[in-house]
């Protein structure tokens, strides 16, 4: 590992342990987007931003970023970040590192003294996790066009909209159509791998080649609600009873799924709502959502249709009722850029550091902006691969490793010849 990067590993390491103190005190580290600790990291990354000299604003899709003119107006932009919400316990490094990593870089860039010809954007994209309202990447989907009206509509338990809370964020519904952008030259996200395929082989960097589609399915599970004491076993309709068989069949498809070569395919329930959740009543609902990834379409398109076609069947059996089977979200695969990732490769190696071309098991919002620019993702290794926990661990020398290949990437981006 080389220690005389081109970034300040000290400077990068200070701003990611300062955002980790910026949790909800009861579950390290979290900090929820569209939460009021969400808002506190934002501001605290916002002076960041502005202290590196960067023009600082949110546009309409509720995304953080910072600016820095280039030279040569109308050569476009090097759009660089991640983002910084959390999942609920998650851990201090996914998102937060690839958004510290991008401001880094630029004020690395400013430190050495280069002027670069296209206008670099730092970018802590809104919301990137899923959460609450039903939809996950909101400000990245806003940066391509493709946040609904109906996304827009989605609301919380609570009965907020997403509009409201992207009102509340500092973006604005109303406008946002102006949040889609066709001016990015290059995408790049650093990114923790989330997995061991970097620690394992002792490799310093990893080139995502591939990021999995992602297929969000919600379920409405319908019984009827009891006395728990007095409604004999035989008469129930038990809603979570029917929920449970669900679950079990999912996982059991996913399993074969995964086991055939189809490649890469995983899927989870994670969520399970139960009303009126008392211990005392036969429930009445459960609402699931399924969490389906795969590297194919086909295999996706597989598991749909095995959902569809046979969980009614299996949730009848448990003498309950699919009644509601709806997509809230549907991601296909993204590809990165070849030319994005031979840059990356050739930054990697010009540092002296080790890399391979590998896929994301994980989301990004890098595959959101895929759909309007060049992307490419460059991976650092962490800790046993653990992620979405607390436990989540990397060393300040592995991401700036990967923030040097940022650097590096960045400037070889903004002297190739165009066409991007
Ligand atoms: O869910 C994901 O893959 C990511 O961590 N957002
Ligand atoms: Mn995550
Ligand atoms: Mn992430």
């Amino acid at each position: 590992m080389r220690t005389n990067l081109p970034v300040n590993t000290q400077r990068l390491w200070d701003d990611v342990m300062a955002l980790a103190e910026i949790t909800d005190p009861a579950a390290p580290y979290t900090r929820r987007a569209f939460t009021a600790r969400f808002l506190e990291g934002r501001a605290f990354l916002a002076k960041r931003f502005a202290a590196a000299g960067l023009a600082v604003r949110i546009d309409p899709a509720g995304n953080l970023i910072g600016r820095r003119p280039g030279r040569a107006p109308g050569k476009g932009v090097i759009m660089i970040g991640s983002h910084s919400d959390t999942v609920p316990g998650g851990g201090r490094f996914d998102g937060v590192a690839g958004v510290v990593a991008a401001l880094e870089v630029a004020r690395a860039l400013d430190e050495q003294g280069l002027a670069l010809d296209h206008d670099l954007e730092v970018v802590d994209c809104l919301a990137e996790e899923a959460n609450v309202y039903g939809v996950s990447c909101v400000g990245s989907r806003g940066l391509t066009g493709r946040l609904t009206p109906e996304m827009l509509a989605y609301t919380e338990p609570g009965g907020e909209t997403v509009a409201q809370a992207l009102s509340r964020m500092g973006g604005d519904p109303v406008r946002i159509a102006e949040a889609r952008r066709d001016d990015i030259a290059a995408f790049l996200e650093l990114h923790i791998e989330q997995g061991r395929v970097l620690e394992s082989a002792a490799i310093d960097v990893g080139v995502v080649r591939s990021i999995v589609g992602i297929l969000r399915i919600e379920l409405l599970v319908e019984g009827r609600a009891d006395h728990a004491g007095t409604t004999p076993m035989p008469l129930r309709s038990d809603a979570l009873v029917g929920a449970a068989e669900a679950i079990l069949a999912v996982r059991k498809q996913a399993e074969a799924l995964a086991g055939e070569d189809a490649g890469y395919f995983a899927a989870t329930i994670g969520v399970i709502e139960v009303a009126p959740n008392a211990a005392n009543v036969v429930p009445a609902t459960a609402r699931l959502v399924i969490d389906a990834r795969a590297e194919r379409r086909e295999t996706m398109q597989r598991f749909a249709s095995w959902t569809e076609g046979e969980l009614p069947r299996i949730v009848a059996q448990a003498r309950s009722r699919l009644t509601q089977i709806s997509i809230l979200s549907d991601s296909s695969l993204a590809a990165a850029d070849p030319r994005l990732c031979a840059i990356i490769t050739e930054a990697a190696s010009s540092l002296g550091l080790s890399s391979r071309e590998m896929a994301s098991g994980a989301g990004h919002d890098a595959a959101m902006l895929s759909r309007i620019a060049p992307m490419a993702m460059i991976f650092t290794p962490c800790r046993e691969g653990r992620s979405h926990c607390a436990e989540e661990w990397a060393e300040p020398e592995q991401i700036s490793a990967g923030a040097a290949v940022m650097f590096e990437s960045v400037l070889r981006i903004d002297r190739a010849p165009t066409e991007a």
